[in-house]
């Protein structure tokens, strides 16, 4: 069926002003967006496969089942229960390969950079040594690379490892909850491992029962959680440094229209560093000249934009739902891709335009891009090649348009360490402050908004869940392409405080940060899981992250990943509720899910279609939990008196804490 755009008819659900007057023009009327193929189909999403009731597990099949009606089991016999069950439980394995793959090649580079053999360095101390504690690494009097070397190899470890004990990460939850975990037998031991028993088990003719089978869901899912995640970020911070509050700028005007703009769309931060060094360097920067070009611009794409932004301050020129309308601009000379969250889409839109898409990963190939494999051995030669292909785009480069208005400020880097420090002050890091403010009511509770964009849903649904959230004092931890939607509606940043409620804007106005804070990539969730542990030890509030006034969403959730975060945030103690999940097709395995999943782990899933409803509940479990901490009462508000301002006031304000302006790329 042939289409065309006129103006910009696809665009009903499109809020975003970038967006929609990139599609609008005439340079892009022939640029097929995803948004143009969702209108396309004119026809709703399979029923079976969107309630989670198709198995194609062998060759008997593919069997569609329904629940309850008799003839409708699979030909094998299985229920909707255990259909469904094992295709949840494949989507976790699914999330996590990816998680796992991309934390090993993270622990790969870091051993690489210990040994000397990469342009990149050991940069933060503190947390190597902190690192070293929870591997049981002797520090004394050994230099830093001798310790990251060890540390690097015993995580890498842990990724194969074949005795039954547990990952090493997993002993920084709270203990309670590393009990209960041991009780259900659910403590992951190899990160690997996990992802090929979930893949055993779900294969024909192996567990057959939905409780049992999830209990693997949920092991291998804290296997991405507290192993493999937690794993690339804590490296990564070692590596490229620890996040620090900066002030940066999001969306599709960080193009600038004399530069060669160059595109980081993926996840992997070893290639995008390089990128972000090569893009510094006087060869490069000559090259760039000689074409004409004022530099190059670097601007993220996706998570491994969110990686940057947090660590340098490169701006983020689009999420996961704009990597189209990026393109669509005319005015990127090379999109630069690694893995995961990548349209197959993007080749094509590039053929409209001087664009080259430059894959560089073996693992992830595309027809009609262009293939420059990232050599880990010699990140700045792979990098510098790159940008040598970008650069010689320039001068091909034709009509373009770049919505120079824009481009929206946010305040990004917030680390739990950093979260530590706003709060807590340069003189007595602690969570103290935090936890005071939610047990006199000022803060509510705490949200996190994380994971994707979606086409199936309205571009906005982020905002109004995090508008609903602010204004009832929830303080919002964002990751992802959702940080970056809410970046771009300018809620993350400090001035955003005028949205909160009362209490939270207070807090907010006094330390000097926005109601949302931006902490990061999607594998950065496992910051949240340390912040929530770190509110538990704190006290006050508890002795387990399922005590905590809190809840989790990724309402727009598209990969696998958001899925296994869901399941870790879950299995660690967490509400956590999405749009949709293709679970409704059992009865069985829904009242599980959003039910008895509570009472194994104090945390269990909700979905909930309607934005505004859905952040509603969200504030229900805050409330609830607040009854429980037997804190519902202090809500009443509490108007600041001098002592709790001079109290508040030791956390230092943002600016003296080191908020850095974007480095210069
Ligand atoms: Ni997360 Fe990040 Fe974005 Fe979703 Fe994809 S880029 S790793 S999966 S779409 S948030
Ligand atoms: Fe059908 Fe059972 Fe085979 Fe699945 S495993 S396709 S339900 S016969």
């Amino acid at each position: 069926m042939a289409i065309s755009r006129n103006g910009c008819e696809s665009c009903t659900e499109i809020t975003c002003t970038s967006t929609k007057s990139v599609l609008s023009q005439d340079l892009a009327k022939n640029v097929i967006t995803a948004y143009d193929r969702v209108r396309m189909r004119g026809m709703s999403a399979c029923l079976f496969g969107s309630t989670g009731t198709c198995c194609r597990n062998c060759n008997m099949g593919p069997c569609q089942i329904i629940d309850g009606v008799d003839e409708m089991i699979g030909i094998c016999g299985a229920t909707a229960d255990t259909v469904v069950a094992r295709n949840f439980a494949r989507t976790i394995a699914g999330g996590s390969a990816a998680h796992t793959d991309h934390a090993r090649e993270m622990v790969k580079g870091f051993i690489a950079t210990a040994k000397g053999e990469t342009p990149h360095e050991i940069k933060d101390v503190n947390k190597l040594m902190m690192l070293a504690e929870v591997f049981g690494v002797a520090t004394e009097g050994r230099d830093k690379n001798d310790i990251a070397l060890e540390i690097g190899q015993l995580a890498l470890a842990d990724f194969g490892k074949q005795d039954d004990k547990p990952v090493t990460m997993l002993k920084r939850a709270p203990k309670k909850r590393q009990e209960l975990w041991k009780r259900l037998g659910v403590e992951p031991r190899g990160i690997d491992r996990e992802v090929v028993e979930i893949m055993h088990r779900t294969h024909m003719g192996v567990d057959q029962e939905y409780h049992n089978i999830m209990l693997q869901g949920a092991r291998c899912a804290l296997g991405d959680g507290w192993g493999s995640s937690m794993l690339s970020t804590e490296l990564t911070d070692i590596m490229f440094g620890t996040p620090v509050p900066r002030r940066a700028i999001v969306d599709l005007g960080v193009l600038k229209p004399d530069e060669v703009n160059v595109t980081v769309h993926g996840h992997e931060p070893l290639l995008a560093e390089a990128l972000c060094l090569a893009a510094q360097d006087e060869e490069m920067l000559a090259l760039a000249r000689k074409v004409g070009a004022k530099g190059i611009n670097l601007a993220g794409v996706c998570c491994t934009g969110n990686e940057i932004l947090m660590r340098r301050g490169i701006p983020v020129a689009a999420g996961f739902v704009q990597q189209e309308m990026a393109l669509a601009t005319g005015a990127i000379e090379a999109m630069v891709v690694d893995v995961q969250c990548i349209m197959q889409s993007v080749a094509e839109v590039a053929k409209s335009f001087h664009t080259d898409v430059i894959t560089t990963n073996y693992r992830a190939k595309m027809p009609g891009a262009v293939h420059i494999q990232f050599n880990e051995e010699d990140p700045m030669g792979s990098a510098k090649e790159i940008l040598r292909k970008a650069i010689g785009n320039f001068k091909k480069r034709g009509d373009f348009y770049i919505p120079q208005e824009s481009k929206l400020d946010v305040v990004v880097g917030f680390s739990h360490e950093t979260i530590n420090y706003m709060l807590g002050g340069r003189f007595r890091a602690s969570y103290r402050p935090l936890n005071d403010n939610i047990i006199n009511g000022r803060i509510r509770g705490v949200a996190a908004i994380v994971g994707c964009d979606n086409y199936k849903y309205a571009d906005n649904n982020h905002e109004i869940i995090a508008r609903e959230l602010i204004k009832n004092d929830v303080l919002v931890l964002a990751t992802g392409c959702a940080a970056t939607a809410l970046g771009r509606v300018g809620l993350v940043r400090p001035e955003a405080a005028e949205f909160a409620g009362p209490g939270l804007r207070e807090v907010c106005e006094t330390v000097g940060m926005p109601p949302i804070l931006h902490c990061g990539s999607c594998v950065d969730n496992s910051r949240l899981l340390i912040a929530a542990t770190e509110m538990v030890r704190e006290g006050g509030l508890g002795d387990d992250i399922s005590d905590l006034p809190m809840a989790g969403t990724a309402p727009l959730w598209m990969s696998e990943k958001a899925v296994a975060i869901g399941q870790y945030f879950v299995s660690s103690g967490a509400y956590v509720i999405f749009q949709n999940l293709p679970l409704t097709g059992s009865k069985n395995f829904h009242k599980f899910m959003t039910g008895g999943m509570d009472e194994m782990y104090g945390g269990r899933w909700d979905i909930e279609e309607d934005p505004l409803k859905l952040a509603q509940k969200m504030i229900a479990r805050i409330d609830l939990k607040r009854k429980e901490l037997g804190i519902d009462k202090k809500r009443e508000r509490v108007l600041f008196d001098m002592e709790m301002r001079r109290d508040l006031g030791t956390g230092a304000p943002l600016k003296d804490i080191g908020c850095h302006g974007p480095t210069p790329a």
